[in-house]
């Protein structure tokens, strides 16, 4: 029944979109408006549905599938309240660059805009928030949309695309037909960068004494690494981390800084408050990587590639800016660097940097600290496993003592730190990815914002690796009452009302476990990384009132860096 030219109704030509686009698995909670897609899946077993628990929770999976695989992540959900629940997945995505499609089901056309049972605006609420969204108000049109939807998700910065879909045309009849070519008017994204531009970028870092590559995100979507691995090894150039770039370049590599910004390492910020020539890739200059924009990196030329020409010049003035996409950019990069700068003693002195003020945490009190956790599954994995952070201090953690040695392995909420994101995001990436170990680690904050997830990957038994860090605080709330707002505590100890969490667990018919001892960490990750029959979980109670050094406190200037507790030691 499937080939072109076939009278179908919109409820099937919807899944012979999918197929064509090569879709796998729909994350979906169904609903009134969907009846009719949701009697036709009843019938389809070449695209899988994972039931979420919550719709919020598919917005994450889609994204954590994405980010983990380089595919477009589906979205499946009703209308009204449905629609609504995935807006923080979708403002999530959009600030991530992610590509997902988000199809919601909308009351009959005839409805729209009176206030009809279960109605919701998702065009208005998520117009900020999406890359594009669309209302199909005609089944003639269904396809075409579709097509447009991937098209627009995965192609120049990519991003969530919403598709709202009225019941009614789900019921009506066309000839479906699949296009084959997709043309948006005013949308062609810059692929290739000017050549000049190029030639120019080229002369300024062959003559650099201190250059500095800063990577973002964009060189991870864009499938660079390999490319810019060769650029920084064969030109000696040093490169940091924003951290959704991690893992760019191993973090093993005698070339890598680690992550930049207010948790970044010392020697990332010192190289970036001294370098001449900084080399932006697939980064926007964000405030968490910035701090106070005037005094960011004002020694240096700036050069800024980045396929979205909105992201030029809208935190800080660059100097030298190329748009287009930036795998193709840093091949036409090396062409041009016909001789390479002498960065030696560059490269000593940010050794130095490094020598002077590593990183560091307290292990002679016998508490478990978080620190430790993560080295321990960072050598455990090899730097090799995808660990999906959720949101607070762990999250800076993992960033800082996770050895990530490939691309696509830290997938976090970066951009709109979302707590919630990581169990959820974790099990969507482990349906794409099963060659290698997938890694959920939340704060008991944040892990309560999505447990319901939980049945979702005991149910298809995927076997996950969840991580509790409970120290009984909301942490990064606490560290910032603890620094700025003298002590007062007000809301963030959890300790008198937190659940016990090996009991709720087990409760889904996940195995649980939990330990204080940092003697026994080991032996329980090794347990845990070794089961491959479903989930399971370990929680890892810390010491309760640590902190993530190096901190820039928001808005204060790089240099401003405060490297431990009770000594701020302000750097100039
Ligand atoms: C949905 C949401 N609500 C509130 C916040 C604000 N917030 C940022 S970090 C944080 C504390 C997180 O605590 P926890 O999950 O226990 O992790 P920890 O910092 O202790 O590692 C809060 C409340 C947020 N980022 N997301």
């Amino acid at each position: 029944m499937t080939s072109k030219g076939h009278t179908l109704i919109g409820a099937e030509i919807f899944f012979e979109c999918l197929r064509r686009e090569g879709v796998e698995y729909i994350f979906g909670y169904p609903g009134g408006a969907l009846l009719k897609i949701y009697e036709k899946l009843y019938d389809v077993d070449d695209i899988k549905h994972i039931l979420v628990r919550h719709e919020q929770g598919a917005t994450h999976m889609a994204e954590g599938y994405a980010r983990a695989t380089g595919k477009v992540g589906v979205v499946l959900v009703t209308s009204g309240p449905g629609a609504t629940n995935t807006v923080t997945g979708i403002a999530n995505a959009y600030m991530d660059s992610s590509p997902i499609v988000i199809f919601t089901g909308q009351v009959p056309t005839h409805l729209i805009g009176n206030d009809a049972f279960q109605e919701a605006d998702i065009l208005g609420i998520t117009r900020p928030i999406t890359k594009y969204n669309f209302l199909v108000k005609d089944v003639n049109e269904l396809a075409s949309t579709i097509r447009k939807a991937f098209f627009l998700a995965r192609t120049g910065r990519p991003g969530p695309v919403l598709v709202d879909l009225p019941k009614d045309v789900m019921n009506a009849k066309c000839t479906f037909e699949y296009p084959e070519k997709v043309e948006i008017r005013g949308y062609k994204p810059t692929v290739q960068g000017h050549t000049m531009q190029i030639k120019k970028a080229a002369a300024k870092i062959k003559h650099a004494k201190k250059p500095l590559l800063y990577v973002g995100g964009g060189i991870i979507m864009s499938e660079a690494a390999k490319e810019l691995t060769f650029f920084a090894k064969t030109h000696r150039i040093p490169v940091t981390m924003t951290l959704q770039g991690l893992g760019a370049l191993p973090a093993k590599d005698e070339l890598s800084l680690g992550m930049l910004g207010m948790h970044g390492t010392y020697w990332a910020n010192q190289a970036v408050n001294n370098c001449d020539v900084l080399i932006a890739l697939g980064a926007r200059f964000d405030d968490r990587v910035t701090g106070k924009t005037e005094t960011f990196a004002t020694q240096a030329y700036k050069i800024h590639v980045d396929i979205d020409p909105t992201a030029i010049d809208k935190n800080v003035l660059v100097d030298l800016p190329i748009v287009g996409d930036v795998k193709h950019i840093l091949s036409e990069l090396s062409v041009e660097m016909t001789e390479s700068p002498d960065t030696e003693e560059w490269l000593k002195t940010i050794q130095a940097w490094r020598e002077d003020c590593p990183l560091v945490y307290e292990t002679e009190d016998g508490k478990l600290r978080t620190e430790y956790v993560i080295e321990q599954i960072s050598e455990k994995t090899g730097g090799e496993a995808i660990v999906v952070a959720d949101v607070g201090q762990h999250q800076m953690w993992i960033a800082q003592y996770y050895q990530f040695n490939n691309p696509r392995l830290q997938i976090s909420s970066a951009g709109l730190g979302t707590m919630g994101f990581s169990l959820p995001a974790a099990i969507g990436a482990a349906f794409g990815v099963q060659d290698k170990p997938v890694i959920s680690i939340s704060g008991d904050g944040g892990f309560m914002m999505n447990i319901q997830e939980l049945v979702t990957a005991a149910y298809h038994k995927i076997p996950l690796k969840i991580f509790l860090i409970n120290n009984s605080y909301l942490g990064m709330v606490r560290q910032w009452q603890e620094l700025f707002h003298e002590k007062k505590y007000s809301f963030t100890d959890l300790s008198e009302n937190n659940p016990d969490y090996v009991k709720v667990v087990a409760s889904f018919g996940i195995p649980a476990f939990s330990t204080d001892n940092p003697n026994e960490v080991s032996e329980l990750l090794d347990k845990a990384l070794a089961y491959n029959e479903g989930p399971i979980f370990v929680e890892f109670k810390v010491a309760r009132e640590d902190m993530v050094f190096p901190m820039v406190p928001a808005g204060a200037s790089i240099s401003d860096m405060m490297i431990k507790r009770l000594n701020p030691k302000t750097l100039v």
